[in-house]
């Protein structure tokens, strides 16, 4: 077994950002938001007070501070979905529309093209440094911090292929994450179960009906990466995911991707064993700025984030949806992926189930 890095020396292949639309909205058009550093680098505006924590009495307690809060500062809280995200420019919540249907066209026909698509500026310009200093508290109190070597199918190799082979191939994953059971009432959860949002998600990915995933883990995640660190190259469990960039990084941190490498069970392991060789020109990148969504087919993309540079940690919500309402992860995936704490929640609720 042998350990990779993510290749940094890409070919551009395209952008795969919906090009028609006003220009991205970018965090510094309403006053630069103050950058964020998770872990244990941090600057002043990381250590805001206030918890969201894992109890829904903490949760309500965090809501009411928050609330507490905007009222004295007279700054209004922010509490309809219109505030958060720019439905002027996306109006998700219109439904069979003209505008709807138009934008899910284009949102379709990027994706069919791309195998992925950017909606630049979805988190309105003035809500994101709120986002940003929601999702560093819970980053910063509850984050599991991890460093693990793991092959891009979320294993530690397969002892029936060749070591040499790409699904015998190590990477390092240092990460920081926050798995769904410890996000609360926030802001971040107000965008994901807001149903028009898994309607339009849906609506692009040319599906009847769509769920978000019942996870209890992996259904809704935050992931930060400090500088030197990206997410090296993995396939999701689930089919659908949607990412929100609530905080890009000052360089690097670019999401890079590989459509079409997984087809059901079939993995392309001939571009992948290419590609872990340092051949990156069938890669695909995109520029995304702060509050961009974009949606994409992790189970089948090949994807990853190049290194992060500079002080400023890259945050990213990863909101996951599955065409069956019931998509859960496997105990050993869950706790492979979310470490001792989710090991103890299995283990302790075995040792539980024991007891007369
Ligand atoms: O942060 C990103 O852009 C991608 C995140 C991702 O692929 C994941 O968490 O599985
Ligand atoms: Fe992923």
């Amino acid at each position: 077994m042998w350990v990779a890095h993510v290749p940094v020396n890409w070919t551009k292949v395209r952008s795969a950002t919906l090009s028609s639309g006003t220009p991205a909205a970018s965090s510094t058009a309403s006053g630069p938001a103050a950058p964020i550093v998770v872990g244990h680098v941090r600057t002043a505006s990381a250590a805001q007070p206030g918890e969201w924590g894992r109890s829904p009495a903490e949760s309500l307690l965090a809501t009411a501070e928050l609330r507490y809060r905007a009222a004295m500062s007279s700054e209004p809280f922010m509490d309809e979905i219109g505030d958060l995200i720019d439905l002027e420019r996306y109006p998700l919540e219109r439904t069979d529309s003209q505008e709807w249907l138009a934008l899910v066209e284009r949102c379709r026909a990027a994706h069919r093209e791309d195998g992925c698509v950017n909606l630049p500026g979805f988190v309105r310009a003035d809500a994101l440094a709120d986002f940003a200093r929601e999702a560093s508290v819970l980053i910063e109190r509850h984050g599991y911090r991890k460093s693990h070597l793991r092959t891009a199918l979320f294993n530690q190799g397969d002892p029936s292929k060749p070591s040499g082979h790409p699904a015998n191939h190590l990477f390092r994953e240092k990460s920081l994450q926050i798995a769904n059971d410890q996000i609360g009432d926030t802001l971040i959860r107000r965008i994901y179960e807001w149903q028009p949002l898994t309607d339009f998600v849906a609506g692009v990915e040319g599906c009847e009906r769509l769920y978000r995933m019942a996870d209890e883990f992996q259904a809704l995640n935050l992931i930060a990466h400090e500088t030197g660190n990206g997410l090296p190259w993995h396939f999701d469990v689930n089919n659908f995911t949607v990412t929100l960039l609530l905080q890009a990084s000052e360089a690097g941190g670019e999401f890079v991707f590989v459509p079409g490498m997984r087809c059901g069970r079939d993995v392309d392991f001939v571009r992948m064993e290419q590609l872990f060789e340092g051949d990156g020109s069938f890669v695909h990148t995109t520029h995304r700025s702060s509050g961009t969504l974009t949606l994409f087919r992790g189970r089948n993309a090949l994807h990853a984030v190049t290194p992060v540079e500079g002080h400023t940690s890259r945050i990213t919500a990863v909101l996951t949806y599955d065409e069956k309402p019931d998509c859960v992860a496997s105990e050993r995936g869950n706790a492979f992926v979310y470490g001792p704490r989710v090991e103890a929640i299995y283990r302790e609720r075995r040792e539980r189930a024991r007891i007369p």
